[in-house]
């Protein structure tokens, strides 16, 4: 069913800042990625590869206007190390809020491949003629500008370094996660029991396993209702959502309602209970009953 899947990848960041690449490199799950061979991280400075005295990356742009665009040359020359480093094979990635935005489905695929070449620009953008020759793909990280690729490119190596065999241990998989079903995840606990005036909810104190794992699945669709509802409305998961699922959104829904019917006869004292208890959603059938 799986194929098999390459036993480590070669990810080559290009960027005038490389230094930033430390970030993933040394810390938590990536960072013992790389320590057990699993992820090879490398960066690429394009300043390195400029030959003028001033070892200029960027140049004022044709047609003029405010800011600078990294040149084309001393890129193509990174790009090329980026990809004796990564392997000739290596898919050429430009990290742009021009791009396409990047999801989880993007961070598996891209986890099959062998080596990635990784671009972060800075500056107001990149020779158009660099892009069109060099680069195989760009992409976003969501609909915010930042100040340079590097973050982005992070976040892209992050994502995708769960996806490598070996990267995570069964007991943290990634098909546990989050979006590993597309869904939201369901609330978490752990000890004490009793914190903030709130009490752990009782099924995960039961020791009844199909009880606890039914509980998390209801959690984990009504959640993604509440505050994701564009999750549950594409159509890959309507296909996906059992009839076992509409059924356990129904049972949330019920639940919440109920929830707030007692907090409004509770009275005007504990509405800011009912606010608490109500979440941060904000479609939620709180809402109406206290129209
Ligand atoms: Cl990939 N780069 C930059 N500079 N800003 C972004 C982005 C990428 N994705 C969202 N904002």
């Amino acid at each position: 069913m799986h194929e098999p899947r390459p036993s480590n990848m070669h990810i080559a960041m290009v960027s005038v800042f490389p230094e930033t690449l430390a970030v993933v490199r040394d810390v938590g799950v990536m960072g013992r990625a790389v320590r057990d061979g699993r992820l090879k991280l490398s960066a690429v400075n394009p300043r390195d590869f400029t030959v003028d005295r001033h070892r200029s990356v960027d140049d004022r742009p044709y047609g003029g206007g405010p800011g600078m665009v990294m040149r084309p040359e001393p890129l193509a020359a990174a790009i090329e190390e980026g990809k004796r480093l990564a392997g000739e094979g290596a898919r050429v990635v430009y990290l742009t809020p021009q791009g396409r935005r990047f999801d989880d489905r993007r961070a598996r695929e891209l986890a099959r491949e062998p080596g990635l070449v990784l671009l972060a620009g800075r500056y107001e953008g990149v020779d158009e003629r660099l892009l069109d020759s060099q680069v195989d793909e760009e992409l976003s990280i969501g609909d915010y500008v930042l100040s340079g690729g590097e973050l982005a490119a992070m976040v892209v190596i992050d994502a995708l370094a769960r996806f490598l065999p070996g990267v995570l241990g069964h007991e943290d998989s990634a098909e546990e996660d989050s979006f590993a079903d597309g869904l939201l995840d369901c609330p978490h606990y752990t000890r004490p029991e009793v914190y903030a005036d709130r009490s752990v909810p009782q099924v995960l104190l039961s020791g009844d396993h199909a009880a606890i794992a039914r509980w998390r699945r209801k959690q984990a669709l009504g959640r993604t209702l509440e505050r994701r509802p564009d999750l549950l409305e594409r159509r890959e998961n309507e296909r996906v959502l059992t009839a076992d699922d509409k059924g356990l959104l129904e049972e949330y829904r019920r639940e919440r309602l109920e929830v707030s019917r007692r907090a409004i006869e509770d009275g005007v004292a504990n509405r800011e209970e009912a606010t608490r208890t109500e979440g941060r959603s904000r479609d939620d059938g709180a809402s109406e009953v206290l129209e």
